[in-house]
């Protein structure tokens, strides 16, 4: 190859590295000419069959083409290699004027349910009443028999039992329609002094517009030796107060009925209505919240106790209901309907944990 053939495949390789738009098409250029089979590695093998006084000063060419070849290919490297991380960083770039998103502590909610059971058990838990559980599962003796409710008894048909299948010794658990069984187990396996508050799930195969087939529901229970109803009383007023964090409420007990207490008692606060809103505590109107009495002697014969000796009071009352009417949600079938924006609007935020000390809500 002469001279000027030297110089135009020098320049024909310079622009054609200079054209290289991305390090690939780069490398393809450098393969091409400094690659084994390259042009100039093949002018460069073809050095050896010269004759030497040639070899020389060819050799001297070929190799400074070699030299400004391979210069212009790391220039444009370097080029190409600034302008793609450039590229990368730009793709990649983070605002950081942005707001912080915020973390799964932050967006979770707390359902009302769970929310007023924990008001609830708070604060029972500062009058000194231990919470006790028990299994949604129940046996017939649990939920009804031990509360006073025979086999005949018509407060059966009323509560609208979800029955399971007769076992093979031909007992037929339950789903509980109550949350008295709880009671029931801790009478059975603990001595009085009793005070427990049983909160949970309870089943009626009931479905309407405020009826829903599950739903909860929290018990007290209190048996000691000199239990009266004016210790319920001031229990249930107590509790009142704190719950809709009220200082004073205004209750009435109406004589009722229950299998499992006698006297039997239901309860009504007194509220005002103020446009659309529930004021506890002031106005003439009156509003069922729970019932109770003092636990019937055949409840305490039934577990063993002596009703000479001992004596004591129970209460019951729905916690979907009350919550309804804490935090002014009217549609009970929306509870369980698991539909976030609902959730968002009417939950709790996590951290948010109910305290006599920092206020329930
Ligand atoms: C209501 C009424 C009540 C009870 C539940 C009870 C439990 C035992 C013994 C005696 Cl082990 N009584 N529980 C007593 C009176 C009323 O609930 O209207 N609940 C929503």
């Amino acid at each position: 190859m002469s001279a000027p053939e030297l110089d135009s495949l020098k320049s024909e390789l310079i622009d054609a590295i200079e054209r290289a738009a991305t390090l690939g098409a780069l490398e393809e250029v450098r393969v091409a000419a400094l690659g084994k089979k390259g042009r100039v590695s093949e002018l460069m093998q073809g050095l050896g069959a010269l004759p030497p006084e040639e070899r020389r000063s060819y050799g001297q060419a070929v190799n400074s083409l070699k030299e400004s070849v391979a210069a212009a290919l790391e220039a444009r490297r370097a080029v190409l290699a600034r302008e793609a991380t450039a590229e990368k960083l730009a793709l990649e770039r983070a605002d950081v004027t942005l707001p912080v998103r915020e973390g799964p502590l932050a967006e979770g909610r707390i359902h009302p349910v769970s929310q007023v059971t924990d008001e609830i058990t708070e604060i029972f838990a500062d009058m000194g009443f231990a919470i006790a559980e028990g299994p949604d599962i129940e046996t017939d003796f649990n939920n009804f028999t031990a509360l006073n409710i025979p086999p005949e008894h018509p407060a059966r048909q009323d509560h609208d039992t979800f029955y399971f299948a007769e076992a093979p010794d031909g007992s037929r658990p339950v789903l509980r329609t109550h949350t008295s069984p709880v009671q029931i187990r801790t009478m059975l396996r603990e001595k009085p002094p009793l005070r427990i508050i049983a909160p949970g799930r309870v089943y009626r195969c009931d479905s309407d517009q405020t009826h829903t087939p599950m739903f909860h529901q929290v018990e007290g229970l209190v048996i000691d030796e000199e239990t009266h109803l004016g210790h319920l009383k001031w229990v249930l007023e107590e509790f009142c107060k704190a719950f809709f964090e009220v200082p004073e409420v205004k209750m009435r007990f109406r004589a009722s009925h229950f299998p499992f207490t006698e006297p039997s008692m239901e309860v009504d606060i007194g509220y005002a209505k103020v446009g659309e809103e529930i004021r506890i505590g002031e106005g003439d109107r009156w509003l069922e919240i729970l019932g109770c009495g003092m636990v019937h002697p055949n409840v305490l014969k039934n577990v063993g106790l002596d009703p000479d000796r001992y004596q004591g009071f129970a209460f019951g009352l729905g916690i979907d209901r009350i919550a309804m009417l804490k935090y002014g949600m009217p549609d009970l079938r929306a509870f369980f309907a698991g539909d976030l924006r609902w959730l968002t609007h009417y939950g709790f935020p996590p951290l948010a944990i109910p305290t006599l000390a920092g206020g329930l809500s």
